[in-house]
């Protein structure tokens, strides 16, 4: 395999000439993912009123989270001993959302809230989203179409009417009201010499974004994902959050695509963590706070 890298550079939101100061992504929003355990020995000490003033304290901070700080947020409960709970946001305003961050923790809850793990990523269009030309190619090349047929013109046209509502919702997601959801960072893997996806012509690199793309595909409905990035900002490459219709359709996508190219040489993940969807009040109420 050539290490030769490829010279197209990604599509590139910085790409533009304009320079654009400030905290608001230039294009898309900050996406905050923030876990917590609960101090049970600190809880125990608590008077009993303290105590419920302190879940109700949270609740409301909590429900005050989207629409205030954040254009969209969720929070959930998590099993196990890895976290107790979490809370994922997303929105354009960093100051608010880190504003929301300290309210949870300067709350009167923040004295039993152990922070255990946190990942700040921003949303992104992948370079390997298909543009309408892309995507004509990929019909002739691969499926063999003719461009000159009824279908093909059909389904080129079709696919650019589609690609501005998904790059709105790869950009600005509407989070999915569905029961669950799992969050894991991940990197893209350079090791030398074959398995450096970095080093890896950008034609290669196309072809197993797209077969990685058409095996999600088969989980519409069922899987709901958000790719953030977090090169330069967090410890890993990319942020993946799924929601599930169900936590068998989330085991089920992650064992799948661990068997595409893209994955299955190249990827890299970081911890797991699942959780079930909860309204803050029936949280604190699950958690026991
Ligand atoms: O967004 C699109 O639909 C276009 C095709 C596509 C791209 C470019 C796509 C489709 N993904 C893209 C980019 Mn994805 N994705 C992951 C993971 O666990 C693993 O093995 C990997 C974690 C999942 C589960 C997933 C799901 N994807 C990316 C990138 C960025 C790479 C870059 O820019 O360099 C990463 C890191 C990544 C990882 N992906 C899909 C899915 C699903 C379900 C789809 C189909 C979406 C659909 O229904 O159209």
């Amino acid at each position: 395999m050539s290490l030769e890298t490829s010279a197209k550079p990604p599509q590139s939101a910085t790409a533009a000439d304009s320079i654009v100061e400030g905290l608001t992504p230039v294009a898309g929003w900050h996406f905050l993912h923030l876990y917590y355990r609960l101090d049970r020995a600190a809880l125990a000490t608590m008077p009993v009123s303290e105590r419920r003033a302190a879940a109700t304290d949270l609740a409301t901070v909590l429900s005050g989270l989207k629409g205030n700080a954040a254009e969209e947020a969720q929070c959930f409960a998590v099993p196990g001993h890895k976290a107790n709970w979490g809370v994922v946001m997303a929105g354009s305003d960093l100051r608010a959302l880190h504003a929301a961050q300290v309210a949870i923790e300067a709350s009167a809850a923040g004295s039993f809230l152990e922070p255990v793990y946190s990942f700040y990523s921003i949303t992104e269009i992948s370079e390997y989203v298909p543009d309408e030309a892309a995507y004509a190619a990929i019909l002739r090349d691969r499926e063999g179409m003719a461009p000159e047929s009824t279908l093909f013109q059909t389904r080129v046209k079709q696919y650019g009417q589609r690609l501005d509502a998904m790059n709105r919702q790869r950009l600005y997601p509407e989070f999915p009201n569905w029961p669950c959801l799992c969050f894991y960072p991940m990197n893209k893997i350079r090791v030398e010499p074959h398995q450096n996806w970095y080093a890896t012509p950008f034609s290669d690199r196309m072809a197993m974004m797209t077969e990685h793309g058409k095996s999600g595909m088969k989980f519409a409905g069922k899987v709901s994902q958000v790719i953030t990035a977090s090169t330069g900002l967090d410890d890993w490459e990319w942020g993946v959050t799924l929601w599930g219709r169900n936590p068998t359709y989330l085991k089920e996508i992650v064992y799948t695509m661990r068997f595409d190219r893209a994955s299955a040489r190249y990827a890299a993940f970081g911890p797991f963590y699942f959780g079930y969807l909860l309204p803050p009040e029936e949280l604190v109420e699950t958690l026991k706070v």
